[in-house]
């Protein structure tokens, strides 16, 4: 009794296995092959820091300064070494209280002959003042710049030497900005018109962009580096580029990263995107640490003297880097 039992309950899922492996045999041939992604190379954290430490090791990227001149020629220098074409864009603009700066934008182009193209951009200065540090005795002190300013451009560095040894379907420019971070002191009263104080090297490249294979779209990194980094759906980049956000959230999410790339949105920030959509009509968005939830919104050390090496995590400059290079080699 208990064996029939035991043999009448085991029947039915016998039979059911066999039809059910008969059923994906026979379906085998109709079902589509899985899609091939193409392989998507990923960058070395070690070579991340570096690029960040032989940054900061410039002392502060602060215009009209010796370090300014000596970081320009490393940047030209190391993007040449990656094989491509390499161009500086020299261009003088006025500073808020109308001192004339001297700027330079580094314009590497790779695959030029592709017409189909992306944009990467950055900051490579770094703030004249450390106007939020919490001695006022600091705020004529230039900064490191650490992670406002040479995270973004590690990144597009160790973006650049993969370029070198990989080739994506699609062409790609690297611009890094200057002149981005010499805006008005938080102490002065605001005044119409102060946000075009910020972001004087894209304002420049922007406007000067010459004819020929337009990027179809761009990213835009500032503050990819310090541990608990928060990226939010920002304002302006929703607004001039809704699908590019979304494209890039989607990335993130798929590799594992929606906890950081949060579907939260932002209030609209000024930053390099707002003039290259503006004026360059490329649509861009801004990879941005900002957390509306604490005091200023950036990172805690966000134009303080702290914005050094000190707070540079090789992880979270690896989970951009990543990001980017799916984005680059799903094209
Ligand atoms: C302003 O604070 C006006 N814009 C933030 C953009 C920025 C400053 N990025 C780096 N430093
Ligand atoms: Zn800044």
């Amino acid at each position: 009794m208990q064996l029939r039992y035991r043999i009448g309950g085991l029947l039915p899922l016998v039979l059911g296995l066999a039809l059910w492996t008969g059923c994906q045999r026979k379906a085998a041939p109709t079902t589509p092959a899985p899609v091939q992604t193409a392989s998507v190379p990923v960058c070395h954290a070690d070579s991340l820091l570096a690029f960040v430490r032989a940054q900061t090791d410039f002392g502060p990227r602060i215009p009209n300064s010796n370090a300014q001149k000596a970081c320009a020629d490393w940047l030209r220098s190391c993007l040449e070494a990656c094989g491509t074409q390499v161009s500086v864009q020299e261009f003088e603009s006025l500073r808020w209280d109308k001192v004339r700066l001297k700027g330079y934008n580094i314009i590497a182009s790779f695959f030029p002959e592709k017409t189909n193209r992306l944009l990467l951009c950055a900051h490579w200065d770094s703030r004249p003042y450390a106007d939020q540090d919490s001695d006022p005795k600091a705020a004529q002190t230039p900064i490191d710049g650490a992670n406002d300013g040479a995270s973004g451009v590690a990144v597009l560095l160790e973006v650049a030497r993969i370029l070198q040894q990989n080739t994506p379907r699609v062409g790609v420019d690297i611009v890094l900005f200057d002149l981005e971070d010499s805006g008005k002191p938080s102490d002065r009263p605001h005044a119409q018109g102060d946000e075009y104080a910020w972001c004087l090297g894209s304002q420049y490249w922007s406007e000067h962009l010459a004819y020929g294979n337009r990027p179809m779209f761009g990213i835009l990194l500032d503050m990819v580096g310090t541990e608990n980094p928060c990226f939010v759906m920002e304002a302006t980049s929703m607004y001039y580029a809704p699908d590019i956000m979304r494209k890039v959230w989607e990335k993130a999410a798929l590799a594992g990263y929606g906890n950081i790339f949060q579907s939260r949105a932002s209030g609209a920030l000024i930053d390099d995107h707002l003039f290259v959509n503006k004026l360059a009509n490329i649509p861009t968005i801004d990879i941005i640490h900002y957390d509306n939830r604490t005091g200023s919104g950036f990172f805690p050390h966000w134009h303080t003297r702290n914005d050094n090496m000190d707070h540079i995590s090789a992880s979270t400059l690896k989970i951009v880097g990543d990001v980017v290079l799916s984005v680059v080699f799903g094209e």
